[in-house]
């Protein structure tokens, strides 16, 4: 029973610390072939970094993985944005390509929902991409 213990504080340590790391702004890494390249976890429900800037103009490449067994998605369509993904990421994870053209901030959510209760998105799976 007592070997339970560890696991279990560092269960709840890593529930404290991980929401407050979701809320750092995270800089796409520039590389030297041009493209903005940049890592995303969704989870049960959250998207970390929640919010992810990039340039404007210039292809951005990001990698998105999954945890836990909930499905997700990656949902941006915001008009103002100029462009749509919509992407289901399951747990092999996935790639997504796009050039943002139009800077701004642009609402990043899940779109899943159990048949009973709130979509992911009323459960806080939100981010935001802002395009300078
Ligand atoms: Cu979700």
């Amino acid at each position: 029973m007592t070997r339970k213990t560890p696991a279990l504080l560092l269960a709840l340590s890593m529930g404290i610390t991980a929401p407050a790391l979701a809320e750092e702004p995270v800089t796409a890494t520039l590389d030297a072939d041009g493209v903005q390249r940049a890592a995303i976890v969704l989870d049960s429900y959250s998207y970390t970094p929640g919010h992810l800037i990039v340039q404007a103009g210039k292809p951005v490449e990001l990698k998105l993985t999954k945890e836990g067994f909930a499905p997700h998605d990656f949902v941006i369509d915001d008009a103002a944005a100029g462009f749509t993904v919509k992407e289901d990421v399951g747990g092999d994870g996935k790639t997504l390509r796009f050039t943002p053209m139009n800077p701004g901030k642009f609402a990043i959510y899940c779109s899943k929902k159990a048949p009973i209760g709130k979509s992911h998105r009323e459960k806080g799976m939100e981010g935001v991409l802002e395009v300078r």
